[in-house]
């Protein structure tokens, strides 16, 4: 194990260059550079880490399906709040990093999985293409009844009957997965799929306490992948991985993609 930043992105860029598969998981730690708050990160003035989402806000009172069947008005205008802050918001040079290392994977012959927990939809709009949403989107609602889609624009979003002419007493919610729901059987599959195949398999920006993708790391390792994490600060998979890459991705990713594809 190394944790050497320099040595750590040269060690990781000779694997990544090398690599026929590739699977990255994302949290919450790639979008804060671009503005969005985290979840559990406790403020630091050195870094310009803002105080996580969990400091101010109960996530029992707001991110469970009890929290919504309880007070669905309250539910909906945090999520509402979120949605238009994430919508305001510019991919920075990780999410761009991300996709430049899909393309070049891909370009020589390899595959590549995002797997991201993010709600944001920032990668999708840095280019990554194929992005496996874990944790569902903030920018997109469904009918809590008859499971219909829809993505308000940018405006304040106060309905909440949905829109539905099939069937009215439905609420509309955010297509976001709270604590103890079940995440998207069709994501499970490819992240499933991804971590048995991938031969290196990079952990971004998460806490890695949320399950199951807090296991991701250790399952993808079991099965014999190079694993290495990029974050801010360590966590509880940083002692098992192969490099860790501790600063802020918005800077490491884009030398990781320099390293790895020096005549870019
Ligand atoms: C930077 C940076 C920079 C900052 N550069 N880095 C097994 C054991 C124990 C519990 C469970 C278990 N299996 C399931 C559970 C229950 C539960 C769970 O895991 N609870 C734990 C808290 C213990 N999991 C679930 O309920 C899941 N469902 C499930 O498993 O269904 C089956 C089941 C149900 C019930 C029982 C058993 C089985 C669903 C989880 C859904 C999570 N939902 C949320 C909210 C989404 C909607 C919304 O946005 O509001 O998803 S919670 C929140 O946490 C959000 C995130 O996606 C998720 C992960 O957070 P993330 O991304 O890691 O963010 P942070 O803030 O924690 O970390 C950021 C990191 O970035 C930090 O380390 C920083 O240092 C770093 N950073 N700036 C690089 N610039």
């Amino acid at each position: 194990m190394t944790n050497d930043p320099t040595n750590a992105i040269r060690y990781l860029a000779a694997r990544l260059a090398s690599a026929r598969e590739v699977a990255i998981l994302t949290g919450a730690g790639v979008s804060a550079e671009s503005g969005i708050r985290t979840f559990r990160d406790a403020a630091d003035e050195a870094t310009r880490t803002m105080a996580g989402l969990w400091k101010d806000f109960d996530p029992a009172k707001l991110a469970t399906p009890e929290a919504f069947d309880a007070d669905p008005a309250l539910v909906t205008r945090w999520y509402d709040l979120r949605r238009r802050g994430c919508l305001a918001a510019i991919p920075n040079a990780g999410h761009v990093a991300l996709a430049d290392i899909q393309r070049r994977v891909e370009a020589g012959g390899g595959r590549f999985t995002l797997l991201t927990q993010n709600v944001d939809r920032l990668h999708h709009r840095a280019g990554s293409a194929g992005v496996v949403e874990l944790h569902g989107s903030i920018i997109q609602w469904r009918c809590t009844l008859t499971g219909q889609k829809l993505t308000p624009d940018a405006a304040e979003f106060r309905a909440l009957p949905c829109p539905s002419p099939f069937d009215a007493r439905g609420l509309l919610r955010p297509d976001v997965v709270w604590f103890g729901e079940m995440l998207p059987e069709a994501a499970l599959d490819a992240a499933e799929a991804a971590i048995k195949s991938c031969d290196v398999f990079i952990s971004v920006g998460t806490s890695a306490q949320v399950f199951p993708a807090a296991g991701f790391v250790r399952a993808a390792s079991a099965n014999g992948a190079f694993t290495a994490e990029v974050n801010r600060e360590p966590t509880p998979i940083s002692g098992l991985v192969d490099a860790c890459l501790h600063g802020a991705s918005g800077e490491l990713l884009p030398r990781l993609l320099a390293a790895a594809w020096p005549s870019r």
